[in-house]
């Protein structure tokens, strides 16, 4: 039996059981066709930010039980108790959000986001997603479409935005001020790690937050039932935030430095103690799910650099096989600057707090914004660097890659 986890509620269900909506189709086999009715779930969880005529939905039944046992998944539709018009829409039983088409026929897999504010979130995302269609997905013959229109909409206008008018995303809107949809994408790989094998299916979840609503306890409510049905957490450390990297860049003249915000330490902290109370401890207290903690901007870090740095080009992705000996470096040159700029503050936390930690160092820009134009990227556009190895790390950890390890070059 399929059990699929909402991306909105985050909310365990099991596939077959999740109710339909009708689609109020004109054709009404039975006489007239239903008309919208007011979806009270659907506007308590959404908020005070629906307007009043979204409201007005098709009405949502459960199917008939034998129908659902049958059918399993989402597969098929089902006629409308009501018209009598079959529909293939799925919604959520809890927050009555529509699933997108295939969401209930594979594997998810939830990669929660965290950091503080203007950490580089939004940004990351959308280099992200470029990658993983291009370069990256090219290496491992894996591809990334994005699921259901309202994530279809966001990354075109992200795209067009960040590689067409090079404009940086703006200060996403905290949830105080209306929910923001989940980005959901269906990633297909080849089963084995080769092409010819047959693909697998899995569907990412990414939610990007807005960086205050880490530190809102209110906001916080959404954001920890997404965090505990994570099974990876991706959290962005700005090393603009760090003091004595503060104190070290060279005058430069790029933008300003941003505002000091939440320090990582504390922010690792509390998302452990909010896992913790959600089920997520293991072994000596420690929280099971694994955390790839991500620098980012490392561009700005040019100086404070070794010019043969792992942190300076991408991972070989050769083969298309995850290569962790390449990980553990990067990790290893992590923890040697970490213990340098915040005597390794950071680190201790997380590794009392994680039972599986890995540190990573990227940029989504390859570059600072101009000096003349601090909301704008690079004039040359991003030039990423290893903006996807934290996601491919937890994608290997789940056994979804092959991966290189450290035994004597094995390849599983
Ligand atoms: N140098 C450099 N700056 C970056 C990079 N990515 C983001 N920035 C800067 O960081 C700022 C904030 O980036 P966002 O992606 O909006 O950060 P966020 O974490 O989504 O911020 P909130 O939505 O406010 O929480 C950008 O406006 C850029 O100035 C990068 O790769 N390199
Ligand atoms: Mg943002
Ligand atoms: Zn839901
Ligand atoms: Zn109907």
């Amino acid at each position: 039996m399929t059990t699929v986890t909402c991306p909105y509620c985050f909310t365990r269900a099991s596939a077959a059981r999740l109710p339909y909506r009708c689609q109020m189709m004109p054709s009404g086999v039975r006489g007239a066709p239903c008309g919208p009715v007011r979806d009270d779930v659907w506007a308590g969880f959404t908020g005070p930010a629906a307007p009043p005529a979204a409201r007005m939905r098709g009405p949502v039944f459960n199917a008939p039980r034998s129908v659902g046992r049958v059918l399993g998944t989402s597969a098929g539709s089902v006629p409308c108790p009501k018209c009598g018009v079959g529909t293939p829409v799925r919604v959520c039983g809890t927050c009555h959000n529509d699933l997108p088409s295939d969401y209930c026929d594979q594997d998810s897999r939830i990669i929660a986001l965290v950091g503080a504010k203007a950490s580089g979130k939004s940004t990351y995302v959308s280099v992200l997603v470029n990658e993983l269609n291009q370069r990256v997905g090219q290496a491992y013959h894996a591809s990334l479409a994005a699921m259901g229109a309202s994530t279809q909409r966001r990354d075109k206008e992200m795209a067009e935005d960040l590689y067409e008018r090079l404009r940086l995303p703006d200060a996403t809107r905290p949830a105080a001020l209306g929910f923001s949809d989940p980005l959901l994408y269906r990633l297909s790989l080849p089963r084995r790690g080769r092409p010819g094998g047959g693909t697998r299916h899995t569907t990412l979840v990414f939610f990007d937050a807005a960086g205050e609503d880490l530190a809102d306890a209110e906001a916080m409510d959404r954001y920890t039932r997404y965090l505990s049905a994570a099974d990876g957490i991706i959290m962005l450390v700005d090393p603009l935030q760090l003091g004595s990297v503060r104190d070290r860049l060279p005058v430069h003249d790029g933008p300003p430095l941003p505002a000091v915000e939440a320090p990582p330490e504390q922010i690792a902290a509390d998302l452990a103690t909010q896992l913790r109370a959600h089920g997520r401890r293991g072994a000596r207290g420690r929280v099971s799910t694994p955390i790839a903690v991500a620098v980012t901007k490392t561009d700005m870090l040019g100086a404070l650099l070794d010019p043969h740095s792992p942190l300076l080009a991408n991972a070989p992705h050769q083969g298309g096989v995850y290569d962790d000996v390449d990980r553990l470096a990067v990790h290893e040159e992590m923890r040697s600057l970490l213990a340098d700029w915040d005597s390794g503050t950071l680190l201790r936390r997380l590794e009392l707090d994680f039972a599986e930690v890995s540190l990573f160092g990227l940029s989504a820009l390859g570059a600072p914004p101009p000096a003349d134009a601090p909301a704008d990227a690079p004039k040359s556009g991003p030039r990423p660097v290893r903006v996807e190895d934290p996601l491919l790390w937890l994608l290997s950890r789940r056994g979804l890659l092959r991966v290189r390890g450290a035994g004597k070059g094995r390849t599983t």
